[in-house]
């Protein structure tokens, strides 16, 4: 066999002996990072209120080699601030993601992981969860995107687990991949990422238990994957806009789980560059979730040592024309209708100056009526969630929550962002996920 028949063979070898780091990657080129600027200036011109916001946004930026010590001091020492010793009520994937962020690109922020016993920390945050879930018919105290966060952490910093426990824990059946019945793409995809590690992890696993575990969580990646792929959406988003950044990552680090054929990478890219350029990623922990895929990263990259230096590190996006500022409101007043549904529906109209979101018409309704409309918010990542109405306090030991609904429709971003409309007709109801 002559030397260029054998070549494609020797590289066909090649990437048999290594098929745990296939990898499929499609990003925006670097003459069109520009396109990212929106993304760039949401996250860097925000007040940073939580620890965990910035947890995410410092990942983020780490991953995508962003060393501007300007930049990253500041998070650095919030996300430290929030892990420190007062962070004992932290939840589960809160101090995951505290982890990462400290972890990410081996800076000197990683001996605070180790000072502080982060892992030791979120390994018995991780069970806590399991107890839970065992006490209350499978809930565990947060939700499977942050069990999936945690067992990411812990994979990827050498934790303690049980990898037939996750094994189990993790099989598509749980109902905790589920709301109302319908697959989560976020938390699909998220656990694809965890259980990935874990999976290179047991690669060369010589004990039955191991090879056991081994071929169970790969069948769980390959029908996550299946089901991703099935919340495929025509204009390539997947599952929604906010879900897709974390689909694409899980998607890049599956290519040997489906053909070439079920994903048009390039053109899921092109719908998120629209969604970019309209502002629709206006708050920093949605920018901060879509930026690493777009330029080829996952949060597998987290602990790898080549990864962190490429990417956007010498590129000044900042230099970069603003983005084109709204017109000012017109002085106008809107009317809306707004509704409360728990058994019976409560209704009222309420005016509202143009421009203004669901939670300034919670706001109107309550000064109208407190005892039919009064409400609470709690500050989190995304902004205010509605944590209850009437009095009536959702759960997620229950499963119940303040579901936002606009003409019946559920919607797509909280009470904080969602800009309402002249005659809408707006609804909060009592659900069950
Ligand atoms: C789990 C989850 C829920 C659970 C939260 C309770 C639980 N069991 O943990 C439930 C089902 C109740 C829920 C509800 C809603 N959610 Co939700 N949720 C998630 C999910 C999958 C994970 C959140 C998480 O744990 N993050 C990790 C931890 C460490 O971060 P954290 O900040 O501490 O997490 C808390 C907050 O995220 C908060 N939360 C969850 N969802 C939302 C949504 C909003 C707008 C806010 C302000 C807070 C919030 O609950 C978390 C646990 O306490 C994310 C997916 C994602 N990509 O982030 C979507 C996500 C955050 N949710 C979203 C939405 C839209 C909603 C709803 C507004 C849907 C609706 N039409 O009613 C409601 C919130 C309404 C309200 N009451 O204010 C969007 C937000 C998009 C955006 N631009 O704002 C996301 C990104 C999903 C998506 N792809 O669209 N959610
Ligand atoms: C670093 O970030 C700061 C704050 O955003 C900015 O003013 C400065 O120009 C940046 N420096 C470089 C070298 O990009
Ligand atoms: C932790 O939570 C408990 C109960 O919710 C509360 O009493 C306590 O003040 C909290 N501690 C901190 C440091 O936030
Ligand atoms: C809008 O409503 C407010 C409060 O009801 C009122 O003071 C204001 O004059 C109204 N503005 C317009 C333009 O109608
Ligand atoms: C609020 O609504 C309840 C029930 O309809 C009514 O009994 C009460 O008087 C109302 N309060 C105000 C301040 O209008």
């Amino acid at each position: 066999m002559g030397q260029s028949r054998l070549l494609p063979f020797v590289g066909l070898l090649f990437f048999h002996l290594i098929p745990n780091q296939l990898c499929k990657t499609c990003e925006v080129s670097e003459e069109k990072y520009f396109l990212l600027s929106p993304l760039w200036k949401t996250m860097t011109h925000s007040k940073y209120t939580m620890g965990t916001q910035s947890a995410d946004v410092l990942l983020s930026l780490r991953l995508v080699g962003i060393q501007n010590q300007t930049l990253i001091q500041p998070l650095s020492q919030q996300v430290r601030r929030s892990g420190g010793s007062k962070g004992v009520n932290l939840s589960s994937g809160q101090l995951a993601l505290i982890t990462l962020a400290l972890g990410a690109c081996h800076t000197p922020d990683e001996a605070f992981i180790y000072d502080n016993h982060l892992l030791s920390r979120l390994e018995n945050k991780f069970q806590a969860e399991i107890k839970n879930m065992e006490a209350h018919n499978g809930s565990p105290l947060t939700n499977y995107y942050q069990l999936s966060l945690g067992a990411l952490a812990l994979c990827l910093f050498h934790g303690r687990y049980s990898t037939t426990q996750v094994a189990e824990l993790f099989a598509p059946g749980n109902k905790n991949y589920y709301f109302h019945g319908q697959f989560v793409v976020d938390i699909g995809a998220m656990a694809v990422l965890a259980l990935t590690c874990i999976k290179r992890g047991l690669a060369n696993g010589q004990t039955k238990t191991e090879k056991e575990d081994l071929r169970s969580i790969d069948n769980h990646i390959q029908s996550l994957v299946d089901k991703i792929l099935l919340e495929k959406k025509r204009n390539g988003l997947i599952g929604n806009t906010f879900s897709t950044g974390i689909a694409m990552q899980a998607l890049f680090i599956s290519s040997d789980y489906y053909k070439e054929s079920k994903w048009n990478c390039e053109q899921t890219l092109k719908t998120v560059l629209e969604e970019i350029a309209q502002g629709v990623f206006n708050i920093p922990i949605a920018a901060a979730q879509i930026l690493p895929a777009l330029v080829g990263k996952t949060y597998l990259d987290v602990n790898r040592d080549s990864s962190c230096t490429s990417g956007l590190g010498n590129f000044d996006i900042s230099s970069h024309k603003p983005m084109s500022t709204k017109p000012p409101n017109s002085p106008s007043n809107i009317s809306i209708h707004y509704s409360v549904k728990i058994n019976e529906i409560y209704s009222t109209t309420v005016t509202v100056p143009s421009g203004s979101v669901f939670l300034d018409v919670m706001e109107e309704a309550q000064k109208k009526n407190e005892t039919l409309f009064g409400f609470t918010v709690e500050q989190s990542s995304w902004g205010p969630f509605i944590t209850s109405v009437q009095g009536l306090k959702a759960s997620n030991t229950d499963r119940t929550y303040w579901e936002l609904l606009s003409s019946g429709r559920s919607l797509s971003q909280g009470v904080g962002n969602y800009v309402v409309h002249d005659g809408e007709d707006l609804e909060v109801r009592w659900s069950k996920y």
